[in-house]
Parts: C-alpha cells; sequence; structure tokens
C-alpha cells in the first residue's frame, strides 16, 4: 500500500489579511527578528531553536548511538543520555538502515517533520560510524530535513569538519561548568585515549574538548545551541557564567534544563538524595541568564527516539514492524513537506504582522505583567482541556508584548487517581507547579477544578478555546488592564509611611 500524502486545506498565505498591507514593514516579534535572513531561515522551521516553530512543526529522533564516552552523574546508561532526554525511558537502539527507513516513512506521514536529531541512547559522537552513515544516507534521501546532532562534546574537535560535510547547521553540546572543580562533582571519569581519566583530570579535558568544539563550529557558521543541566548546590550559580561566556563564544541559544534525580532512576544523584531544581528556581535561573543570550524555555526533554512535535509521543505508528511493508513515494513526500512548510511559514509570516500592529491598546505603563498557563496541544492554539493537561506553558504579558517564560508540568487531572503516590490531590499538584500564575487558558475547565483554582487564586478561562494564544494573551491583559485588575501602585502609596 502506498503510503498516503497528507494534504491540508487552502493555503493560508492566499487567506488575505486586512492589517496586513498596513504592517508589511513592522517588525516581527518571534525573537528572530534580530537575525539576518541567512540565520532566519535555517531556524524559523526548527522547533528547538524557535519558540515559534515548536507550535508548528515536528521533529524526530532515531536512537542509533548507543555508547558513550563519559560518565555523568544524572545518568544510568540503562536510559537515554540525559543531556538530551530525560532518564526513566529507554530507545530501541537501531541500525542506521533502520533509522533512515523510519526517518522516510515518518517524513511522508508527518509533512510537518523538519528536523531529524541524533541525540542518544549514549553519545552521538561516540558512535561517529552509526551516526554519519545515517547523516549520509539521509542527506542524499531527503536533503529538505534539516539534520541535527546533540553531544557532550569530549570527541567534537575530532568530527566538526565531518559535521559540516553533511550540511548540519544545528549542533547542541551539553556544558555544565566551566571549572574542573564543579566538572569533577557532575563527571566522576571520562574515557580518553582509551583510558578512564577520573574526577578534575578528566572534567579539564571534557571542558577543553568542549570549549575548543564550541569555536571550530562558530568559526565553520554552524548553529550551536548548548544544553546546560541545573543542579542545585553544584552548578546552579555558576551556570550564569556559562551563560555568558558561551554567549561571548557566538552560541545562538542556551537551554538551562532541571535536572531530573530520581531513586528509581538509579542515577548517583538519585541514589544520594541530590534534590531537582523547582520549577520556580529554574525560572529565575533562565531569566538570570536571559540577559545574557537567548534563552530556550520550551524544551521538552525527549526521548532520544521522540517522534512528532515536541511533547508529543508519536513512536508507536512508526514502529520497524509497522513501516517494513509501506510504500513510500519519496520524491511525491518530499515535495508535500516542502509545500506545507511554505504553507505554515506564510501563516505564521502573516500572524506576525497582524501581531506587530496590534498593541496592548488597553494597557499602558501603570499596569504590571501578569502570569498566564495555557493548555495546549500544539498549533499555537489553545486547543487542550484541563483535566487532559500535564503541562502549561506559563507567559509573562504585560503593557509591551508577552514572552514564554517555561513549561510547568504536572499530572493530568483526569487520568487517574485522584491523588499522587504520595498522598497529594492531583488538584493540589496541579496548583503547586502553577504557582504565580493568575490566569489559566484552557479549551474547557469542569465544574470542580474550576472552584479550586480560584479558591487558589488562579483564574481559570475556557472563554478563548481554539484560539491563538497569542491574540487571547493580549485579549485576556487589555480586559484585565481595563478593569483596573493590573494597575500598579500609584507612586508614594507603598513604602515606608514614615
Ligand atoms: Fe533533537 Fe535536540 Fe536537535 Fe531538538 S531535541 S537533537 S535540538 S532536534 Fe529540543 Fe528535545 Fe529539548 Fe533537545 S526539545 S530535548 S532541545
Ligand atoms: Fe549518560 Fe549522556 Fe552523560 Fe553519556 S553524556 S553519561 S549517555 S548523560
Amino acid at each position: 500500500m502506498q503510503l498516503p500524502v497528507i494534504r491540508k486545506g487552502a493555503s493560508a498565505a492566499a487567506q488575505g489579511c486586512a492589517l496586513q498591507s498596513a504592517c508589511q514593514s513592522a517588525s516581527l516579534d518571534d525573537g528572530l527578528a534580530h537575525l539576518p535572513p541567512s540565520i532566519r531561515a535555517k531556524v524559523q522551521d526548527h522547533p528547538c531553536y524557535s519558540e515559534q516553530a515548536h507550535h508548528h512543526f515536528a521533529r524526530m529522533h532515531v536512537a542509533v548511538a548507543p555508547r558513550c564516552n563519559i560518565q555523568c552523574h544524572y545518568c544510568n546508561r540503562k536510559y537515554d543520555c540525559s543531556n538530551e532526554s530525560r532518564p526513566g525511558v529507554v530507545s530501541e537502539v537501531m541500525t542506521p538502515e533502520q533509522a533512515v527507513q523510519k526517518t522516510l516513512a515518518v517524513a511522508a506521514a508527518i509533512p510537518q517533520m523538519t528536523v531529524l536529531g541524533i541525540a542518544g541512547p549514549g553519545d552521538p559522537l561516540a558512535n561517529p560510524e552509526r551516526t554519519f552513515a545515517t547523516f549520509r544516507q539521509l542527506a542524499e534521501k531527503a536533503p529538505d530535513i534539516k539534520l541535527c546532532v546533540s553531544t557532550n562534546g569530549l570527541a567534537l574537535p575530532e568530527w566538526v569538519d565531518e559535521l559540516t560535510q553533511y550540511t548540519i547547521d544545528h549542533v547542541t553540546i551539553t556544558i555544565n561548568c566551566l571549572d574542573p572543580d564543579i566538572g569533577a562533582q557532575i563527571y566522576p571519569w571520562i574515557v580518553w585515549n582509551g583510558e578512564r581519566v577520573h574526577g578534575r583530570e578528566g572534567a579539564q579535558i571534557l571542558i577543553e574538548q568542549q570549549q575548543k568544539g564550541l569555536d571550530m563550529l562558530i568559526a565553520r557558521g554552524v548553529l550551536v545551541k548548548v544544553n546546560s543541566v541545573m543542579i542545585p548546590g553544584i552548578n546552579d550559580q555558576h551556570l550564569k557564567q556559562v551563560s555568558k561566556f558561551v554567549k561571548a563564544k557566538g552560541a545562538f541559544l542556551h537551554n538551562v534544563m532541571p535536572l531530573i534525580a530520581r531513586a528509581e532512576h538509579g542515577t548517583y544523584y538519585g541514589l544520594n538524595g541530590q534534590r531537582e531544581p523547582t520549577a520556580l528556581e529554574l525560572q529565575t535561573l533562565q531569566d538570570e541568564c536571559s540577559g545574557n543570550m537567548a534563552m530556550m524555555r520550551h524544551c521538552h526533554q525527549c526521548r532520544a527516539d521522540a517522534v512528532g512535535m515536541l511533547g508529543e509521543d508519536r513512536r508507536e505508528e512508526f514502529t520497524l514492524d509497522k513501516i517494513a511493508d509501506l510504500d513510500i513515494d519519496y520524491a511525491a513526500a518530499m515535495a508535500e513537506r516542502i509545500r506545507v512548510r511554505a504553507e505554515i511559514n506564510a501563516k505564521l509570516k502573516q500572524q506576525r504582522a497582524v501581531k506587530s500592529c496590534s498593541g496592548h491598546s488597553a494597557a499602558s505603563a501603570t499596569t504590571r505583567s501578569l502570569r498566564v498557563a495555557v493548555a495546549t496541544r500544539g498549533e499555537g492554539l489553545i486547543n487542550q482541556h484541563f483535566g487532559r493537561a500535564e503541562e502549561f506553558l506559563v507567559y509573562e504579558v504585560n503593557a509591551s508584548g508577552q514572552r514564554l517564560l517555561g513549561r510547568r508540568q504536572c499530572p493530568a487531572y483526569c487520568s487517574g487517581p485522584s491523588s499522587c503516590g504520595d498522598g497529594e490531590a492531583v488538584i493540589d499538584r496541579i496548583i503547586h507547579a502553577l504557582e504565580g500564575v493568575e490566569v489559566l487558558l484552557a479549551s474547557k475547565v469542569g465544574f470542580e477544578p474550576w472552584a479550586d483554582l480560584e479558591r487558589a487564586g488562579i483564574q481559570p478561562n475556557g472563554e478563548y478555546a481554539m484560539q491563538p494564544i497569542h491574540r487571547a494573551l493580549r485579549a485576556v491583559y487589555a480586559e484585565m488592564a481595563a478593569a483596573g485588575k493590573l494597575d500598579l501602585p500609584a507612586p508614594g502609596t507603598v513604602g515606608c509611611a514614615a
């Protein structure tokens, strides 16, 4: 059977916009407007490098890289590399040929799939034959798909030239520290020239290799994202320095990810009681680092075999037995991807133009910021029921605009027992995760959780179901500002009366 090629409806670009002509010269506000067109073209449909793109474009990973050349204290080799993924999941390792077959099948079925990444389950560059065999074949068979790789950096300098041969525009290096004394608390050993090198000495080599690899990639025009795992009490304060340093070197984006350290994962940190950062601690650190460079706030710590939109799991649809008998017209599939991609980009361009024309008219410099949580399944819409949401995107909205602060994960209200394993009620866990949030937008909110959220000072709102997030945020802010709910205290009304 031939794999159907998905056709979409009428082109968004053809749908017209009353405001568009007046706004064509308006600045774009997707956080990429400052970039030269050549860089913008590299990131506008990469779901990790562009926050806006992650609502619309998908990525997939192929788990072709089982070995690793270092040991991290947050890793248990039974699971995927936690420099990119979350521990607690394990991917089935594939051959490069199987990986290519799977990628082509997914790319034919999901035309929004723009990026193929190799991120584990070990380190891709500790498995160079398998990694490059996969890239080589894909560069030939699906040249429109961006290739992406994530590495701990130890072997990076050795492979930079090979990477650039396959027009790999996006490389992630996990850099957790610049100081080998801190590194010794994160990495017990590395493998260097066939020998294990322990402690500070090993960390020093790793740090030097990471920085050398970063310099080499920047010199070759590759976009580098730096991942850092935030480990409270070990590198959390130090990461501000890391952020400043990698920006000065020319890294494009910094992704500070929370440490996941659970005893059941069997990692050193998990077994030794190392605590994870809270959502607010993570957000605070990201804010502190953001003065130095662009921060990624929408990372999903994907599995090494993730398929679909970020946060979506479509692996089961593309197991090797399911794709074995598919008859795919690769040329037609590629043409369809290019068409769908152009259509989405045209729609986004139009949205940005409209967005930049309409300010927060009811708001002014006398109104404060508002934090809003949004339940979404993607496409930039408020299209998730409160009860099914396992995460919320938290935005900060103020008189001059809106920005994503991060993701807050929680158990879904409707997905099982009403209390979590530790006895805490699910609704309390959700309210706890939403600390600091004043409004919650979802496609629907049930009667009972509605009342609980209100009692906790969070105003649920289902009026913007299926509407674009950015528009709903703007409208909610304007409504609250008009109602005087966001007024800043008048000067002289706070502080010491004396
Ligand atoms: Fe994969 Fe990583 Fe490429 Fe993205 S994931 S190799 S840059 S295509 Fe993205 Fe997933 Fe976060 Fe990684 S959300 S874990 S940052
Ligand atoms: Fe584990 Fe990845 Fe660290 Fe290797 S680099 S030890 S796979 S977390």
